[in-house]
């Protein structure tokens, strides 16, 4: 049996067999894999073999969006477990960015893309983006420039722009068909392994 270590020092080893199993899973090629194991042992500084919030805050690219905390709520909470990613997981989770079609599975489809976005908003995971949670995501975007009334104003705006049928939330349907003119493959794929 095979096994790489990625760093000198790691503790965790990678079995090919592993490899292979999260290769058929996500799409990534064996190398990419190995790739992103370096980055997933890069981030994992205690070598505690899973990554935890802290651990995903020294990610560059996650680091400057102004979403982070909520994009590392999701990774953690809808995608960990216990406040800890494993490996798998998060090969699993970030083969929803890649853009080639998976031949497999439908991982990174393109539902599956705009259920992850829909689930930055969506926390209390009803199916539907309330005024509460727009508001919370407004706030982060844009922090406290705009006045608490004006900000308001806008998700409420933006509730009645996108609500189709008239219940005064945000549908994961209507969500879709909001963002069906985006190339959401283009937008949400990451160059994570560069
Ligand atoms: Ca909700």
């Amino acid at each position: 049996m095979k096994a790489y270590t990625m760093g000198s020092n790691s503790s965790i080893l990678l079995q090919k067999e592993e490899i292979n199993a999260i290769a058929i899973e996500t799409g990534f090629s064996p190398n990419q894999i190995k790739r992103l194991y370096n980055r997933f042992t890069a981030l994992d500084k205690d070598k505690a073999g899973y990554l935890t919030r802290n651990d995903l805050l020294r990610i560059p690219e996650l680091h400057v969006n102004p979403l982070c905390d909520r994009i590392i709520e999701v990774l953690i909470d809808d995608h960990g477990k216990d406040g800890k990613l494993n490996f798998r997981q998060f090969a699993q989770v970030f083969s929803t960015f890649r853009r080639e079609k998976n031949e497999n599975n439908n991982l990174n489809s393109k539902e599956n893309k705009l259920k992850f976005l829909f689930g930055i908003y969506d926390r209390d995971k009803d199916n539907k983006i309330n005024k509460s949670e727009l508001l919370g995501i407004l706030k982060m975007l844009v922090g406290s420039n705009i006045p608490e009334e004006q900000m308001n104003a806008i998700a409420e705006r933006t509730i009645t722009e996108l609500d189709e049928n008239g219940d005064l939330v945000i549908t994961f349907e209507e969500f879709c068909d909001t963002l069906k003119k985006i190339d959401v493959d283009e937008k949400m794929s990451m160059k994570f392994l560069t």
